[in-house]
């Protein structure tokens, strides 16, 4: 598309404003001219070949045109006797260099907001600015409609019309029709009349549509009285305020495109969606939000940056009141409709107005996305990120993985509230139960570390998440230092270890079986060495107390917690397996009357009726769920297994089965 610009006229009703520079580039504040403008605008939209007529003031124009420091590509057409012709000859002077695009055509003197041309810019058909919200003028343009078409454009028309502006988006065919009408009015010696005449007698063979911009600001500047009226609306303009959210950690160049056009819609606010609402539907934050809102604060398109708390824009719009929020036009269609919908409803409570963006799907931003996830993935920024979703959530959610596959649906499983809040896990266990019964075998530390870290680093390989690991009773102390220094390097964040002795078997056999607990000192000793071991500060080794499930009582339960704190456990994990979560509750409070800070881990196999609100609620930490993927798995692959025995074919449950391409967009393409 090419923009064509005129500007050969002397503009005389502007008195000493155009004495010695042409009108175009009359200052309309802000340090801007109407040139200047004009360009920045044009830039802003896409357009970056520009045709200018001059007259008596070519030098000045070429000058100022080059001063804009838009980079667009400039060709002056000068109209060399402009006393004597109207701007129909400098067109004609244009002729050849307009044939071979769409154009979008413009007065010198003529001032807009963004919107205008934004909406010129993506009309289908030809189209003129008309303005049915201001009265028809007595000597300017004015447009004649009928049925929905513009017939004529001139000053003199009065019946069917409407207030026109001399901004056109004209598609090439129709370009080319009325040049070639200006061609024979020229060729005729007729050039002192406005192009529009020639144009009036070719709109019939053209789809001319009027477009409407309303109280939209949209006016040329002919006496010193307009330019005061368009200044003070141009300050109006620049001071409405703008809003747009964002998650990102990695600012490229689509980000700072948006954030230009917002800025041409007024003072730029963003708000930077706070480190819990990212990782809520995305992953977790590279940067703090912090430091993402560092990312933004000195853009010079960007007046101020807030934390927005949630993935609901209610508290900031509220607080706010922007006239514009700007989106991209994805959260049509995604998961984010019905926080655009809230949008929508907000601002028409108070009259905002939401703009959307064609969304910019580039593959060069995805493969970012790709590198920030593996960064995640990276053994120290896993290993931390444990500690940093306790500080940042209170309470974390962990779910079981055994295998690469159950480590993705564990990595990737979101849940979208029809609110529009999101849900995922925040950590992986690897439960021993879960690993030992994947492997055929029973949970009794039969399945040696060597296979265990085999399992972990399946896992690794494909997520991002942190990971807390099932050591058992973590063996003994001269051999767990070993297994600290393995988990720590591999970038495990947490493992926790039970203080039982001997043959170990699952807690949830409670005293159905024989199972012996360590004694204090020794279980002490085992937490010492470990802390000793391990080299970084972020590794976390939890102590589990097994007194509930072997009844021995709260006080024994307590006696050790404390024990184990003073020993170095990061955190304690309460074991029960009691339908009730009555001796859990009991457990929470009376460790957190004495301790406020170390973490409490609850695994609630039993006690599954408790939400995850009210564990926060109560001070406990990490909520692990332990087997329910191997739990729901299995059965599925027995009733397969005896559908296809009892039929002697597989047809009866294909329908229960996941279809192969599902199950093959489980694995991305690349981790
Ligand atoms: C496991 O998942 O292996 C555990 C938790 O240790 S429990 O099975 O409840 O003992
Ligand atoms: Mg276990």
């Amino acid at each position: 598309m090419i923009a064509l610009l005129l500007n050969s006229g002397t503009g005389s009703r502007m008195g000493d404003l155009t004495k010695t520079n042409p009108k175009c580039m009359t200052e309309i504040g802000n340090g801007e001219t109407i040139l200047s403008r004009q360009l920045k605008l044009l830039d802003a939209a896409g357009i970056t070949e520009v045709v200018v007529t001059t007259g008596d003031f070519d030098e000045k124009i070429r000058e100022a045109c080059a001063q804009a420091g838009t980079g667009q590509h400039f060709t002056f057409v000068r109209n060399p006797i402009p006393k004597e012709t109207n701007y129909i000859y400098s067109m004609h002077l244009c002729d050849e260099l307009l044939r071979g695009d769409e154009v979008l055509l413009m007065h010198g003197d003529l001032v807009f907001e963004w919107r205008v041309l934004e909406e010129v810019k993506a009309s289908s058909t030809s189209c003129m600015v008309v303005s049915s919200a201001l009265p028809l003028p007595e000597k300017d343009f004015k447009a004649v409609v009928r049925e929905g078409k513009i017939q004529a454009v001139g000053i003199e028309f009065f019946t069917d019309a409407m207030a026109a502006q001399p901004l056109y988006h004209l598609t090439q065919a129709d370009m080319n029709t009325w040049l070639d009408r200006i061609a024979t009015y020229v060729e005729g010696g007729q050039v002192r009349c406005y192009a529009e005449n020639a144009l009036n007698e070719v709109t019939s063979g053209m789809t001319l549509a009027p477009l409407d911009v309303g109280d939209m600001l949209c006016s040329e500047i002919d006496t010193p009285e307009d330019l005061r009226q368009v200044t003070g609306k141009l300050e109006t303009i620049r001071s409405r305020s703008v809003y747009l959210c964002f998650s990102t950690d990695v600012l490229h160049a689509a980000h700072i495109r948006l954030l230009e056009r917002a800025a041409l819609l007024g003072r730029v606010t963003v708000g930077v969606l706070s480190d819990e609402a990212v990782a809520s539907y995305k992953r977790f934050p590279l940067l703090t939000c912090e430091e993402r809102k560092e990312l933004f604060r000195h853009l010079s398109s960007v007046s101020c940056v807030v934390e927005q708390r949630t993935l609901s824009y209610r508290e900031n719009l509220e607080r706010f009141h922007p006239d514009f929020v700007v989106h991209g036009d994805n959260w049509k269609s995604d998961f984010q409709k019905p926080i655009r919908q809230e949008v929508l409803e907000i601002l028409e409570g108070y009259g905002g107005i939401l703009v959307e963006y064609p969304y910019a799907r580039d593959t060069r931003f995805s493969a970012l996305e790709g590198r920030a996830r593996s960064e995640l993935a990276l053994p120290d920024s896993r290993r931390a990120r444990l500690r940093q979703l306790i500080a940042m959530k209170g309470c974390v959610t962990a779910m079981e993985a055994h295998s690469g596959i159950t480590g993705l649906i564990v990595e990737n499983t979101v849940v979208h509230e029809p609110s529009g809040g999101a849900h995922q896990f925040d950590a992986m266990w690897i439960s021993s139960l879960c690993d030992s019964t994947a492997k055929g075998k029973p949970d009794i530390e039969l399945v040696d570390m060597s296979s265990r870290f085999r399992t972990i680093d399946d896992i690794l390989e494909v997520t991002t998440k942190p990971i807390i690991f099932d050591g058992d009773t973590g063996g003994l102390p001269e051999h767990f230092v070993y297994t600290v220094r393995s988990l720590e390097r591999m970038g495990v964040s947490m493992v926790i270890i039970e203080d039982k002795t001997g043959l170990k078997k699952n807690s949830l056999f409670g005293t159905e079986v024989q199972q012996t607990q360590d004694s204090i000192a020794h279980f002490q000793e085992k937490i010492r060495a470990g802390k000793r071991a391990q080299k970084t500060r972020d590794f976390m080794i939890c102590a589990r107390i097994e007194s509930l499930i072997l009844e021995a009582g709260m006080e024994d339960a307590l006696t050790r917690a404390f024990a184990f704190v003073e020993a170095g456990a990061d955190a304690i994990m309460i074991h029960s397996r009691k339908k009730d979560p009555t001796e859990i509750f009991t457990f929470v409070e009376s460790f957190r009357s004495r301790d406020r800070v170390t973490p409490l881990v609850v695994v609630p196999t039993s006690f599954n009726q408790v939400t995850e609100d009210e564990w926060r609620s109560r001070g406990v930490n990490v909520v692990i769920y332990a087997n329910q993927l191997t739990r729901a798995g299995f059965p599925a692959m027995q009733s397969a297994a005896r559908s296809i025995l009892t039929h002697h074919r597989a047809q009866e449950c294909d329908a229960s089965l996941m279809p192969i391409g599902e199950i093959i967009r489980l694995i991305p393409e690349e981790n």
